[in-house]
């Protein structure tokens, strides 16, 4: 008897051992071949970042976003403390290289404002977040292309601003990787989002006086694209 109860428990660990391995046990549950989970191409997460000031803006705010696959479904951003009644260009920025976090003014602030203030420009805070990977424009494109279309950005109404869109594809970006690779990132937690435009001497325009020319386009005043606040859009 004794003999007989070891052999029946060998072999009813072994068939345990089967099913923990993963060995097939179709035939005795039909129907589980297509499991009732996400896929493991369904990729959805949430994210969210807490906005802090830059340049000492005094700026703050809040982001949520759902990131499907190559696909940002949807994101909302809230600030206060902006620049008021100008427009600010906001982004993801995102690169392999990059320290996946926001840029400090002790670290990163290399630029001077024209009384000699340190200053952050967009540049400056590269190995930080990295390069533009998503214009949040307010209409149209939304590639990189439109970084700097500061007509198709959000204007803060008395320095509040918010913020929604949906259904925002990642593309390929030239010298920064693939969509795949790049919402790979973002939904590992990788992307940054910054939101430009300081009206450092607050005479209610961005223009050239305070911080002279843009590095990222002559024609553009400084004040117009340094960077003003900035949150990692961590997961949830
Ligand atoms: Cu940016």
């Amino acid at each position: 008897m004794k003999h007989g109860r070891l052999i029946a428990a060998a072999t009813t660990g072994l068939v345990g051992g089967s099913l923990l391995l993963g060995i097939p046990a179709a035939s005795a549950a039909p129907g589980m071949d297509k499991p009732n989970k996400p896929g493991k191409a369904d990729k959805t997460v949430s994210l969210q970042a807490s906005l802090s000031e830059l340049n000492f803006s005094g700026a703050s705010g809040s982001a949520t976003a759902t990131v499907k696959n190559q696909k940002i479904e949807n994101i909302s951003i809230s600030a206060t403390g902006l620049a008021p009644d100008a427009a600010h260009a906001i982004h993801i920025h995102f690169g392999e290289k990059a320290r996946h976090e926001c840029p400090t003014m002790g670290r990163d602030a290399k630029s001077s404002r024209s009384d000699g203030t340190s200053r952050l420009s967009t540049a400056d805070g590269l190995k930080a977040y990295g390069p533009i990977v998503v214009s949040l424009t307010t209409t149209g494109d939304t590639t990189p292309a439109s970084g700097l279309a500061l007509n198709r950005f959000p204007t803060s109404k008395g320095g509040g601003l918010s913020y929604n869109r949906s259904k925002i594809e990642f593309t390929d970006v030239a010298g920064v990787g693939t969509a795949k690779s790049i919402a790979d990132g973002v939904r590992a937690g990788e992307g940054v989002l910054v939101v430009h435009g300081n009206d450092y001497n607050k005479n209610g325009a961005y223009d050239f006086e305070a911080a002279g020319k843009s590095e990222l386009d002559p024609s553009l005043p400084a004040e117009g694209t340094d960077p003003t606040a900035c949150g990692v859009l961590a997961v949830r």
